[in-house]
């Protein structure tokens, strides 16, 4: 997609269903909520976490937090199914020894949108990010280093892995409003889950 920016099409088709069951767990124990910004808007994409850090959202602003403020009890924990796979991910795109420690999971309903923003919470921009995408495909809005920048348009589809690191790792980026559709193991949704070095 740019330097430092990698696209891995169909990278965890092959441990889909290892995913969605450890999705299960962890949503039964973390449901999914639509969190609300500093500025006072909810956000139409719904979130949970799992992993030893968690990011999240209030009217206080963002930050990384061992516990999830709806239960008071620390995340779930990352499956492993999890954790190999963003492992191998970012090995496969040359970032090798990238070890997350949080794990945001996104749900998109149709319409639900990400604006442009940057992923600027973490303490170390060393780390890549790994984000995998699951269900519904997307149009994933890749912009520049400043805000004003025109973004580029990517799909992406069930399976599908971006590793993004180094030089494009403060990229501003997005992703478009969801369109309607049925996929075969997610029905109406999709699912992103974003692999990160908190700390
Ligand atoms: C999403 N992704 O794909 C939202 N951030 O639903 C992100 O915000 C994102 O895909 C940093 C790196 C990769 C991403
Ligand atoms: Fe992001």
């Amino acid at each position: 997609m740019a330097e430092g920016a990698v696209l891995l099409h169909g990278f965890a088709k092959p441990v889909e269903v290892d995913l969605l069951a450890d999705l299960r767990d962890i949503v039964e124990q973390a449901p999914f909520r639509h969190m609300v910004t500093p500025g006072g808007h909810q956000m139409s994409v719904a979130m949970t976490n799992c992993g030893g850090l968690g990011w999240v959202t209030d009217r206080t602003g963002y930050r990384y937090d061992a516990d999830d403020p709806e239960t008071g009890k620390p995340w779930p924990a990352m499956p492993p199914s999890f954790r190999e796979l963003a492992e191998q991910a970012a090995d496969h795109a040359g970032f090798g020894g990238f070890s997350p420690d949080a794990c945001l999971i996104n749900r998109y309903q149709p319409g639900a949108r990400m604006s442009l923003h940057q992923d600027e919470d973490e303490e170390d921009f060393a780390a890549p990010i790994v984000s995998v995408s699951l269900g519904l495909p997307a149009i994933f809005l890749f912009g520049g280093l400043k805000r004003s920048d025109t973004p580029r348009r990517f799909r992406l589809q069930h399976g599908d892995i971006a590793v993004w690191g180094g030089p494009a790792r403060l990229r501003f980026h997005g992703i478009a409003p969801l369109a309607d559709g049925e996929h075969a193991l997610l029905g109406r949704q999709r699912i992103n889950l974003t692999f990160r070095k908190a700390l």
